[in-house]
Order: structure tokens, then C-alpha cells, then sequence
């Protein structure tokens, strides 16, 4: 594949080791922590696990792993082929893999589901049937079953690198994994470092179109083609246990605490997201949706997210808000508002509750986050198919609600997604009703 391709569009390494094994090698991670850890420029390989389907691993294979990232801008597209993943395995590979004392750094994106977390409080969901399963006794399924497992097994220093959009991702795992190690009875012996991350790039869901691009780009099919955008961040915690790539030199900012550009992302970027996903959801794309929504989602950044967060010295707020319009509005882009509608009961919580309790908290009425969960409301109601973890409870929670403030009181009692003082706030339940009432009349009048 290689002299067939332009010298810019070749992999910068090609690894002959293996040093992460990463849980969870969806396009995000292709697109994301595999194009840094290449930049790096170390030679770090990584073994790539797939969770739910062999679908990657069917397709990387005969690639030797190799695979190409189209980014879609405003201008002109490109491609390249990134050559950091040297293995594509299915999930019973994870617990030998992790085991292997070549292996420095397990970093993860199993999506907010895949950890079987309860949303509200984070911990570990032992009411789960796959965890009650894996804690049973079988060679465990689950993400965190196998984690520990894998821990179990070394003796070598290692770090757990949590890169999924989850509010202080790192401490999560943690108590996720002692957790789970503390039921099941397993022994980690060996040191584990957990540090947080916030990651940061758009990556819808390719389609044919564009495997052809790639394809007219590079002058070689590959059926592995993942799409993204021009923009990429990634902050990193930098608290390792056995030594990382140099992810700074590929532009990831190193430092002692993700915590504030965590809260802004997952609030601003992931919270305008949801509010897009589910008031657009009669527009197939998010930049459609942006073209409609956009001064609404300008109103919920500034009035109701903005207020509540930290933000890092130095950090130009106003830019950041301008720039995520801009990238949501990314024409080339075909991000699918569905996409992002997917899982709302784990992801509401970090990226738009966390904003409506500490606006309720300062005695301020957070106005558009509460239309933003208005429309999930709606959401759960209406939609043809609810892709959702907890789509039985929703759903069994709003049958037979015939009246917009009975689907809200329903829907506010599921208290693993809002917890009991969301449950019991008379303003969040007057706002909620309002607008639900305002978008079931069609008349919503923001
Ligand atoms: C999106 C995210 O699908 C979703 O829920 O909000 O995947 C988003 O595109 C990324 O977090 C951007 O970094």
C-alpha cells in the first residue's frame, strides 16, 4: 500500500512493539489518541480492542491495521494513513493483553454506557446483569470486569488512561476498578496510575461517501476510513505510572488538573450538542440544526453554562464559544444529530444537570439547559426507537403520562439520572413543564 501513496499522506511510523493496549477502538479513538500517539513520533504501537462487534477488527486486519483519516474542513479535504495500531483483537484477547509487561499504558473510549455506571452518582451499577454475571464467577464480559482481571494479572507498573466523556474520568475508572476488584475479591498488586483527560474532536459516523473520498485522495481503497474534523485537543493529567508517548510534542496539553477544561467542554461543546440533538432532531445534521438553533445555543452557552465554570488563566472563554458554533456548523461535516441523541440518560447528567443544579444552587433559573431536557423528555416520548441503556425504564416511566407535567414528574422520579434534589426542585419542575408543554403544542417560542 505504501509506494502507491504520497509521502504526506504515508504513516509517519510504522511500530514494531506494542506498548497500549487500548479498550474500545471505535473511529474516535482512530481519529484521536492513535494520530497523537503517531505524531509523538516514539514509536509506540498500540493493540486495539474491539468491544461490542469484530467489525474494526474484520476490517483492520487485512490492512495490517493500517487506516486512513479524512478530515472534512470548511476548505479542501485530506487524508492520511496512520500506522500506530499494530493489533486488532476481540474482546476475550483484553485480560492477556493487559497482562503483558510490554504493555505501559490501557487507555479506553468504550462510550459513557460501556463502564455500567449509575449516571447520577457515578458508582459502579451492581444491580447490572452483566456485572452480576462477571462478578459471579465467569471470565468476565464487561469492561471493568475485564480491567481488573487484566490488573490481576501484572505485576509491572501500568496506567489506566480513561478518555470517554465522563466528568473526572480518571477518579471514575478508579472507583469503578476498586470497586469491582473489592467484590470480586481480585488482588491488583501492581501500581496503577489514573489519570483524568478531556479529549476533544468531532467524529461522525463514515459512510460510503466517504470511503470513495479517502479513495480519490489516497489512490488506494481501504474500507477502514475514519472522518473527523480539522480540530483536535486533547488534555492530559499527567500522572503516569511507566512512562507515556510524548503526546506534547503532537499538541496535547500536559498538565496538573483537567478538572476546569473538562467541566467546559462537557458543558459548552457536549451540553450544546445535546440541546441541538434533541431540538434539531427533524434535522438530519448538527450544522443544519446549528443554522436554525444557533442564537439559542449561543443563549444557553452565555446565560446558563458559562456562569458556572472555572475557567483556566489565561483561557479566552468568549473564543471557545465562538469557535464550537463554528465547528458545529462545519457544512463538510455530516454529523448526524441521531448520533448524538443516542444514550441520553448517561450523558445528560455531566453535560447539562451539572449546569442546571449549580444555577439553581447561585438562585438563577437555568432557562435553556431546562429546554435542552425538555426536548430529551420529549424525546424518550416520541421517538420511533429509544437507543438508550435505560430505554425499558424511560419508557415504562412514561407510559400512560398523558399530560406534559405527568410525563416531567415521571421522568424526574427516574432518580439515577436526575437524583433526588433534582427530582424534588419546584423551579427546575415549573421550567420543565413549560417548555414541554410549549414543544408538545408545537409552539415552543424561544
Ligand atoms: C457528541 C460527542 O455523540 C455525542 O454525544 O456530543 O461525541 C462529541 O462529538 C465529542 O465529544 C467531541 O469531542
Amino acid at each position: 500500500m505504501n509506494e502507491r501513496l504520497s509521502l504526506t499522506s504515508r504513516p509517519r511510523t510504522v511500530p514494531d512493539s506494542v506498548e497500549i493496549v487500548h479498550l474500545g477502538i471505535g473511529a474516535f479513538h482512530r481519529a484521536h489518541q492513535a494520530v497523537y500517539t503517531e505524531d509523538a513520533g516514539d514509536g509506540w504501537g498500540i493493540c486495539g480492542i474491539t468491544q461490542r462487534s469484530a467489525a474494526v477488527a474484520e476490517r483492520l486486519a487485512p490492512q495490517d491495521g493500517l487506516y486512513s483519516v479524512l478530515v472534512r474542513g470548511p476548505g479542501a479535504a485530506s487524508a492520511r494513513v496512520i500506522g500506530a495500531v499494530r493489533e486488532v483483537l476481540t474482546g476475550e484477547a483484553t485480560v492477556a493483553r493487559i497482562a503483558d509487561p510490554a504493555v505501559r499504558i490501557v487507555s479506553l473510549t468504550v462510550t459513557e454506557k460501556g463502564y455500567r455506571r449509575d449516571p447520577a452518582t457515578g458508582r459502579l451499577r451492581l444491580d447490572d446483569p452483566e456485572i452480576a454475571l462477571d462478578l459471579a464467577g465467569r471470565p468476565p464480559r464487561t469492561v471493568v470486569g475485564r480491567l481488573v482481571a487484566g490488573l490481576a494479572a501484572r505485576e509491572a507498573p501500568v496506567t489506566v488512561l480513561c478518555c470517554d466523556n465522563l466528568p473526572s474520568n480518571g477518579a471514575t475508572l478508579r472507583g469503578l476498578v476498586e470497586e469491582y476488584a473489592g467484590r470480586s475479591g481480585a488482588e491488583i498488586g501492581c501500581e496503577v496510575a489514573f489519570p483524568s483527560t478531556m479529549v476533544d474532536r468531532i467524529v461522525p459516523a463514515t459512510t460510503p461517501a466517504d470511503l470513495d473520498e479517502a479513495e480519490r485522495l489516497l489512490g488506494v481503497r481501504d474500507e477502514g476510513v475514519v472522518v473527523t474534523e480539522p480540530f483536535t485537543q486533547w488534555v492530559i493529567e499527567d500522572d503516569f505510572a511507566a512512562g507515556r508517548p510524548s503526546w506534547d510534542a503532537a499538541g496535547a496539553i500536559l498538565t496538573g488538573d483537567v478538572a476546569p477544561y473538562e467541566t467546559m467542554k462537557l458543558r459548552l461543546l457536549n451540553g450544546a450538542h445535546s440541546l441541538l440533538a434533541y431540538l434539531g432532531s427533524d434535522l438530519t445534521y448538527v450544522s443544519d440544526a446549528v443554522g436554525v438553533l444557533g442564537d439559542l445555543v449561543r443563549r444557553y452557552m452565555d446565560e446558563d453554562a458559562s456562569p458556572t465554570l472555572d475557567v483556566p488563566s489565561g483561557f479566552d472563554l468568549e473564543a471557545y464559544k465562538s469557535s464550537l458554533l463554528e465547528r458545529f456548523a462545519n457544512p463538510a461535516l455530516r454529523h448526524r444529530t441521531a448520533q448524538i441523541a443516542m444514550d441520553g440518560s448517561q450523558k445528560l447528567p455531566q453535560r447539562l444537570l451539572g449546569v442546571v443544579r449549580d444555577r439553581l444552587a447561585a438562585g438563577a433559573e437555568p432557562r435553556w439547559a431546562a429546554l435542552a431536557v425538555a426536548a430529551w423528555m420529549r424525546h424518550v416520548q416520541t421517538a420511533p426507537e429509544l437507543d438508550d441503556p435505560m430505554a425499558g425504564t424511560l419508557r415504562r416511566a412514561v407510559a400512560g403520562a398523558d399530560t406534559p407535567a405527568a410525563v416531567v414528574d415521571a421522568l424526574l422520579s427516574v432518580t439515577d439520572v436526575f437524583g433526588p434534589d433534582l427530582r424534588d426542585s419546584e423551579v427546575f419542575r415549573r421550567l420543565l413543564v413549560e417548555w414541554l408543554t410549549r414543544l408538545v403544542a408545537g409552539a415552543p417560542g424561544y
